[in-house]
């Protein structure tokens, strides 16, 4: 029997219902039109059809995001030997989560400061947090920043600055197409269609060489209509790890620059790739330094692991200080109907922070150490497969940066490890090597050695 099938017995709610109408009616009502029970009845009725048969009901399931929906799944597996390689976060060698030490002396210090308050920030954030954050990407001593060529405005965090983004470029740029690598993280064709851009891919990654396929991204770009948006990962490329090298990025920046190509950089890794915030950022300020326009998406998600905070930027480098001020009041109203206004708490960590001499150099340690981390993790990885003779050149591995390796794994590999090994990773075959540790290098060798004989 359905227990919701109220015709069959009446639920709780519907007997407090009845009860309520037999309370509400007077008895000279009830008397003289059958009363309490009529009402009751179509009270009843009407709750029925509301909670039996529901305005949702055409609503379908939707699939657990293919990135995020991996820790969903790791959370319901209840083996002890488990390992999420899924989602970029950052574990310790003891496979936990990590607070920067710079980050709790942070928050100590806004705690005990009295004076602060709650109220709401401006539409744009906090303006420290937004100067400062200016400063950390395109160096303190950038020229657009001296022109004050460039507005800042604190999204909510990587994504939440992509979106903005996107939502200003459809209102307000010529070109609605966006260039995206292929393949790239697999939000972005998401946020960018929802801003209201149109999607097209440029060739990006060459499964063959598991390198860049520069050819084909350069004849991309080249053919792309004039003036198109293009996005480019400011380094440690999500998912494949391949960045080009600073000559690449040159020829890149000349080509885009003849075709009037605007560049829009998501900077979710700054300081993640290399352990250098400005080596990382290198690719941004070639394009700065030119004199030329630009957007910026800056994530510190990772490299503070301030990811629950939510706290990023979005900076649009301009001509001229006064088109830089009139974009920055049509962004406020991109964001005044989104959000409103932007959390408070991460953007004081993050200030409190860029603008201590002493806690900055704090900072640069802890971040250099969570990417020394990660690359000694690569080199873990690739000597213990080289030591188990598992088939394949296994020297990616060792030549991607940032925090996930492509693997080349395909997905009926990953669908095996997870199965058998309860390793959980994205079906792309990509791994995040900040998961990983010492401990459990052993377990994901077996496991890819397993998977690459099965399929041999
Ligand atoms: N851009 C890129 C290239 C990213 O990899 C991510 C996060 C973001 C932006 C957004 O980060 P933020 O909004 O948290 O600042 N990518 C993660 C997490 C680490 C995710 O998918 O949300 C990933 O596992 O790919």
């Amino acid at each position: 029997m359905n227990p919701r099938d109220s015709s069959l017995s009446p639920s709780p709610s519907d007997r407090r219902l009845s009860a309520l109408a037999r309370h509400l009616i007077s008895p000279s009502e009830a008397g003289s039109r059958g009363g309490a029970d009529v009402i009751s009845r179509s009270l009843a009725s009407s709750y029925s059809l509301a909670g039996g048969d529901s305005v949702f009901s055409h609503v379908s399931r939707a699939p657990e995001d293919p990135i995020l929906g991996v820790t969903v799944a790791f959370n319901k597996d209840p083996s002890p030997v488990k390992l999420n390689l899924g989602v970029g976060a950052y574990r310790t060698e003891e496979g936990k989560p990590l607070v920067l030490n710079v980050v709790r002396w942070a928050e100590q210090q806004l705690i005990n400061d009295r004076t602060r308050v709650k109220e709401y920030l401006p539409i744009v954030g906090l303006a420290e947090f937004n100067k400062l954050s200016a400063k950390l990407i395109f160096g303190a001593d950038s020229p657009a920043i001296l022109e004050n060529r460039v507005t800042t405005v604190q999204c909510l965090s990587g994504t939440g600055s992509l979106r903005v983004g996107g939502e200003f470029l459809a209102r307000h740029y010529h070109q609605h197409t966006i260039y995206i690598p292929k393949p790239t993280w697999g939000n972005h064709p998401k946020v960018f269609t929802l801003a209201g851009l149109s999607v097209k891919y440029y060739r990006y990654y060459d499964p063959a060489t598991r390198g860049l396929d520069f050819q084909g991204l350069l004849e991309d770009l080249g053919s792309a209509p004039l003036g198109a948006v293009v996005l480019l990962h400011a380094c440690a490329h999500n998912p494949t790890g391949v960045d080009p090298t600073l000559q690449q990025w040159e020829q890149i920046r000349q080509l885009m620059r003849s075709r009037k190509l605007l560049p829009f950089f998501d900077s979710a890794y700054q300081g993640f790739a290399s352990g250098s915030l400005d080596a990382d950022a290198q690719s941004i300020r070639s394009f700065v330094a030119d004199g030329g326009e630009c957007l910026v998406a800056q994530s510190y998600a990772k490299n503070m692991g301030l990811y629950g905070e939510r706290v990023g930027a979005l900076s649009v480098v301009c001509r001229t200080a006064d088109v830089a001020g009139r974009v920055e009041s049509q962004l406020k109203l991109v964001i005044r109907p989104m959000y409103s206004n932007p959390p408070i708490h991460g953007a004081s960590i993050v200030a409190a922070i860029l603008r201590d001499r002493e806690m900055y150099n704090e900072w640069t340690i802890e971040l250099k150490a969570m990417a020394d981390r990660i690359i000694s993790m690569r080199h873990q990885l690739f000597d213990a497969l080289r030591g188990r003779g598992t088939p394949g050149d296994w020297s990616h591995i060792i030549k991607q940066i940032g925090m996930f390796t492509f693997t080349g794994l395909n997905s009926q590999q990953v669908a095996f490890m997870t199965k058998e090994y309860h390793i959980y990773m994205t079906s792309d075959g990509r791994i995040s090597m900040a998961g990983l540790s010492s401990r459990t290098v052993p377990h994901l060798v077996d496991a890819i050695h397993a998977a690459v004989a099965r399929a041999v």
